[in-house]
């Protein structure tokens, strides 16, 4: 969080600045608020200080000042920096200090993950970013959300089943890991068959499972024809087991695309797709 040694973290708790909990074996061990209120008291910039004090100080406090004010755009440049440099640490750091600013995950997604995604694809497009650099914000992005989506609380459980994927030849599932946290977190099980899911396979899922909902994101898809012919045995097996269909994802766009993947409902992003799943899922009609 501060970059500075291991020394300087022992003088701060040893002065009682950074309050600590001793394990029975003698080591430190640190919460959450005792690191907020460190923070809040100056952080990492309140002695000596060398250089890197102060610029992790400054980090912190941008960071701060950034979510205090909803600064979006700050907010995103601070994300894709912990992006690219594969940062994990840093990424779920922002991410949970989002989040004790009253700033909700779906927000965080929308709002900092999705904008610094496509700008990142953007660069990558015009060649100003390599492909590591690609590869390293998709890490820092599916381990940020999935830390901070393993601290939220959850709506209890109502017995619901969500089938999740992408189709064949997808790797992009980023917005698929999304949408299945956004389920959990209103009590569904969420099953996620990954990315590049053949649909044939995807329609056996359904059959194994007898979700009420299933998901499909695209971002890319190839080999129409196959579409075509896989998704009516696909749909069919829904429709048998009376599941709604909600698809979203850059895919979807093409005309050619959508008029294949018949369905319920086409999610813009995860917003529009809380208020469908909310509206039609209504807490009173819950299985348990
Ligand atoms: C990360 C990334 C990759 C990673 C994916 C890693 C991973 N583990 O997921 C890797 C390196 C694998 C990859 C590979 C490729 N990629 Co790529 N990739 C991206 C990038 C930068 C981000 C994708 C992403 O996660 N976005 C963030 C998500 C959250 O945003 P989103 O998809 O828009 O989702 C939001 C909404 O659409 C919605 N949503 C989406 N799906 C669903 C589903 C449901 C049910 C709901 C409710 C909502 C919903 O909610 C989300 C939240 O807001 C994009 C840039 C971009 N514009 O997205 C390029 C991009 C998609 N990739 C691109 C390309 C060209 C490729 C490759 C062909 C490159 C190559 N030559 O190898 C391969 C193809 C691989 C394949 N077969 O799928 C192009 C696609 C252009 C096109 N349309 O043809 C893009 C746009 C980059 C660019 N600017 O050119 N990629």
């Amino acid at each position: 969080m501060w970059a500075v040694s291991e020394s300087s973290v022992k003088r701060w708790s040893d002065s009682g600045a950074l309050a600590c909990v001793r394990t029975p074996g003698g080591h430190r061990r640190f919460t959450m608020q005792a690191l907020l209120d460190f923070q809040r008291a100056g952080g990492a910039g309140r002695d000596d200080g060398g250089a890197d004090h102060r610029g992790a100080t400054a980090d912190a406090t941008q960071l701060d000042l950034a979510v205090a004010g909803r600064d979006w755009s700050r907010l995103q440049e601070l994300y894709y920096e912990a992006a690219v440099a594969g940062d994990e640490a840093a990424g779920a750091a922002l991410l949970e200090r989002a989040f004790q600013d009253g700033i909700s995950a779906i927000e965080s997604k929308e709002r900092i993950l999705t904008p610094v995604l496509h700008l990142i694809g953007e660069r990558w497009r015009r060649g100003e970013l390599n492909i590591w650099e690609e590869h390293l914000a998709s890490q820092v992005t599916l381990a940020a959300t999935g830390h901070l989506h393993r601290r939220l609380p959850r709506a209890p459980a109502h017995g619901r089943v969500a089938l999740c994927g992408c189709p064949e030849g997808d790797l992009h599932e980023i917005a698929l890991q999304m949408v299945v946290e956004t389920l959990e977190a209103e009590g569904w099980r969420a099953i996620s068959l990954g990315p590049n899911t053949p649909l044939f396979s995807f329609a056996d899922a359904v059959q194994r499972f007898s979700p009420q909902l299933v998901c499909i994101s695209a971002t890319i898809v190839h080999d129409l024809e196959r579409l075509r012919r896989d998704y009516k045995h696909f749909y069919r097996a829904a429709r048998h087991h009376a599941a709604r269909i909600v698809i979203g994802g850059a895919a979807f766009a093409d005309p050619q695309v959508h008029d294949i993947f018949l369905h319920d409902f086409r999610a813009i992003g995860l917003t529009d797709f809380l208020e469908y799943v909310r509206r039609e899922f209504p807490p009173s009609d819950a299985a348990t």
